[in-house]
């Protein structure tokens, strides 16, 4: 079913956004849900900082601070106020080229206790090749110690796009890591490398003996679910458990998935969207679907160039209350998806008017929204739900 939809956005704030104008969002297909238009009357804007050299993560800390990562390997604090810290030290080497470099920064479950953070990039190797890695480290004033690389994508690859990639926790003792099949679309296919996979590993980085390719030979054992290509969103539904994923279409067909153990998501096999050069599907597309093969939760024809990835649950008096935001690099905007269970009932883009891509999106304890637009001089924004006063 495709549903045109459009909808007028009023966007309040304490700088130059102070405008209401009407915006048209892209066809959007849904396959397994309705969409029906929303309309948001007003939402409430807020720069926090400027100055972030393509920001591509935030991490929001008890005391109102933040942590923000810098694609080309700086991490920051940001103080409550937007005072941008020097670069913390002891962040590992990456490899800035292309779609790499310092990626996700997540706090540890028990970060209260711990200080301990966790950071995905892309790691140089040998030759000029690179692949997607994650690290954990303890946190101080200004610098990183214990520094331990617990996942590494191998083998390393030569491609500097496609890396993803997403770190989130299940609060039962793991860690998943989404990253991207490095732009090299058969291998997502094969399980015997880790490109186009979705990893699971315990929080001590070891391998969960329930993994469900843990017992099959010649199979990477840390793989949860494969057939992925460029996942840029990973997220836990607080209310369910859930675990939700987005990733890249080539030119259309971006996807949510709700990955399960052992599934097959189909790329390239099946796919929603076309070859670049060709504007028709590349040669290993069979289709749109296929026996054993796991068709998106949700997709968008026209890709929206989806990106980080969070739940506002639990917050009853909220307007936005059980939304899915998703931020919007090619669309440049912010896509909100109501949530009804699990269903997706309705969209909604926000800051249409900002015209920034944006990168990351993360909820705070009091259902504050946090932003980062990606650019040479990023922001970090912070919006609040229509009727929240601050
Ligand atoms: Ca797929």
């Amino acid at each position: 079913m495709r549903v045109m939809l459009a909808w007028i956005l009023c966007i309040g704030s304490t700088f130059a956004l102070n405008a209401c104008a009407q915006s048209a969002s892209p066809a959007t297909d849904t396959p397994a849900v309705a969409a029906v238009p929303t309309t948001s009357t007003d939402s409430q804007v807020q720069v926090i900082a400027s100055g972030l050299e393509h920001p591509w993560s935030v991490a929001l800390l008890a005391d109102g601070s933040f942590l923000v990562t810098e694609r080309p390997g700086r991490l920051r604090r940001v103080s409550a106020e937007g005072k941008l810290s020097a670069p913390i030290s002891g962040v590992p080497e990456v490899f800035a080229q292309g779609q790499g470099g310092l990626l996700d920064v997540v706090l540890d479950p028990d970060f209260a206790h711990n200080q301990r953070i966790w950071l995905s990039f892309a790691e140089p190797g040998e030759g000029g090749t690179a692949g997607t890695a994650v690290a954990m480290a303890t946190l101080g004033t200004d610098s990183l110690t214990d520094v331990h690389v617990i996942y590494r994508q191998l083998p390393k690859l030569e491609s500097p796009n496609h890396f993803g990639s997403r770190i989130a926790f299940d609060h039962n003792g793991h860690v998943f890591i989404s990253q991207g099949e490095r732009n090299q679309k058969d291998l997502a296919q094969d399980l015997e490398v880790l490109q186009g996979k979705l990893i699971r590993l315990n929080v001590d980085g070891t391998q969960p003996s329930d993994n469900p390719f843990a017992a099959s030979p010649g199979v990477r054992k840390a793989i949860w679910s494969y057939g992925h290509r460029n996942m840029q969103s990973l997220a836990i539904d607080p209310r369910t458990g859930t675990l939700w994923e987005g990733e890249h279409g080539p030119r259309g067909g971006d996807e949510v998935n709700l990955p399960a153990a052992g599934k097959n998501y189909g790329w390239p096999i099946i796919s929603n969207g076309m070859d670049y050069a060709t504007n028709r599907p590349y040669a290993q597309t069979i289709g749109m679907s296929k026996p054993g093969m796991e068709s998106p939760y949700h997709f968008w024809q026209k890709s929206p160039g989806i990106s980080g990835m969070a739940f506002l649950v639990d917050h009853p008096g909220n307007s936005w209350n059980n939304s899915l935001f998703i931020g919007a690099l090619a669309d440049r905007n912010l896509i909100r998806l109501q949530l009804d269970g699990d269903r997706i009932v309705s969209e909604e883009r926000l800051l249409t008017d900002l015209g920034e891509r944006i990168r990351d999106v993360r909820v705070g304890a009091h259902g504050s929204v946090y932003v980062l637009t990606d650019a040479e001089n990023g922001q970090l924004l912070r919006l609040e739900a229509p009727g929240v006063v601050k």
